[in-house]
């Protein structure tokens, strides 16, 4: 695979847009000015995208594989560790979450954690082997005062363990996010969750333009920016491939994407949501991939719900994270002998082994 691609010329860009083919040919470019005429734009990249997407699938799985090798190490599997540091009672409305004051779902409230409580967390899953800790709260957004503060200090408390910090907090003001930079926040989670058109059959209480606000007050503080979606919500192969289109239209593109599969929480209007196909998962994550070749492309939500081949089937289609430990904010994940073995399937050192080596 030749090197990595070159935004067309022509126009002045003011972003690496690396939608890339399997040769390496630069296929989508975003120039400056893009907003002009983004529907434009957007349309051509689904088409691109598309054209990825529906490739067969022994061809797609080796390009992908490709791009994994330039641009990444492949053997390098980030474990992150997930807390929910504040949990349930949320004002916003996505159908999707258990944490929403909207549904009646069997989540009990927790006010939001102390520091010492969240740095013995921290410590165990660095001791467990996690390299980054990632910290959620049912919020809208923060409020600014003693519940910010005490998560300034949650993330230097994480900093200071050598590990790298994550939170997802909700829409965050530009003082908001010069803070958690100043803490050293390493990046911050805010997902698009789904394409601009399905969105608001997803979320009522907010817009997809506050979502991408958030995104650039982030980018503008010089955090750097871990946004995915979720797959199984009903919504179609076209807006599946139209939310990677929006990722990759970001004028910073994200150092993570992470790919949840819908995990259906009873008491919320998605309970009953079918599973997803694990190929059409399998294929999606091969296409983010390929137009995020410099990414973590995370294995997120879902995998207790995946047997150990198709989670090996997301690697060589180019994931390199999970979240590990048996539970995510509020959802079972694999147990950690299923991760040990898993990694062992893979010939790839053990979480326990990581917490004596330096391996990721
Ligand atoms: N309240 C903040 C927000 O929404 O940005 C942060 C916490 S929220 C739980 C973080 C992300 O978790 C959401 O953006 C969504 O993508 C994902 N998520 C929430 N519930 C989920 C579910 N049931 N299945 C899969 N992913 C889910
Ligand atoms: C992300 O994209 N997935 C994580 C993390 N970012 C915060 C959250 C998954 C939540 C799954 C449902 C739950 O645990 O409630
Ligand atoms: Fe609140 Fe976040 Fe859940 Fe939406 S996803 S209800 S904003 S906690």
């Amino acid at each position: 695979m030749s090197a990595a691609p070159t935004a067309k010329a022509g126009k002045s860009t003011g972003c690496n847009h690396p939608v890339v083919d399997g040769n390496g040919e630069n296929i989508v470019s975003v120039v400056d000015d893009f907003a002009v005429d983004d529907t434009l734009f957007l349309m051509k990249s689904l088409e691109e995208l598309q054209a990825i997407y529906r490739l067969p699938l022994p061809e797609l799985m080796h390009r992908a594989a490709e791009v994994h090798k330039v641009h990444r190490d492949y053997s390098d599997i980030q474990r992150c560790a997930l807390l929910s540091i504040k949990t349930g009672g949320c004002p916003e409305d996505c159908t999707y979450c258990s944490q929403s004051a909207h549904y009646d779902s069997p989540v009990t409230r927790q006010p939001l954690m102390t520091v010492d409580e969240v740095r013995d967390k921290a410590q165990a899953a660095r001791d467990a082997g996690a390299t980054r800790f990632c910290m959620g709260a049912a919020w809208r957004s923060p409020k600014d005062g003693p519940e910010f503060d005490s998560v300034i200090e949650m993330v230097k408390s994480v900093r200071n363990l050598g590990m790298e910090a994550c939170v997802t907090l909700g829409m965050l003001s530009d003082s908001q996010a010069e803070r958690l930079a100043e803490a050293g926040l390493t990046a911050y989670n805010h997902n698009i969750d789904t394409s601009r058109r399905f969105y608001p059959k997803v979320i009522t209480t907010r817009t997809f333009d506050d979502r991408i606000r958030t995104i650039q007050a982030v980018s503008r503080a010089g955090i750097s920016v871990c946004s995915g979606g979720i797959i199984g919500m009903g919504e179609t192969e076209e807006d599946r491939l139209m939310m990677l289109a929006e990722l990759s239209a970001l004028e910073t593109q994200p150092e993570s994407v992470p790919i949840n599969c819908l995990m259906p929480s009873q008491g919320t209007p998605l309970q009953m949501a079918s599973a997803v196909d694990s190929i059409e998962f399998v294929r999606l994550i091969a296409t983010a991939r390929i137009t995020f070749p410099n990414a973590r492309i995370r294995l997120s939500a879902g995998r207790d719900r995946m047997n150990r081949e198709l989670q090996i089937l997301c690697f060589l289609a180019g994931a390199d994270s999970i979240f590990f430990g048996e539970k995510l904010l509020t959802a079972p994940n694999p147990a950690a002998d299923a991760d040990a073995a898993l990694f062992r399937a893979m010939g790839l050192p053990e979480p326990a082994d990581c917490a004596t080596t330096t391996c990721h």
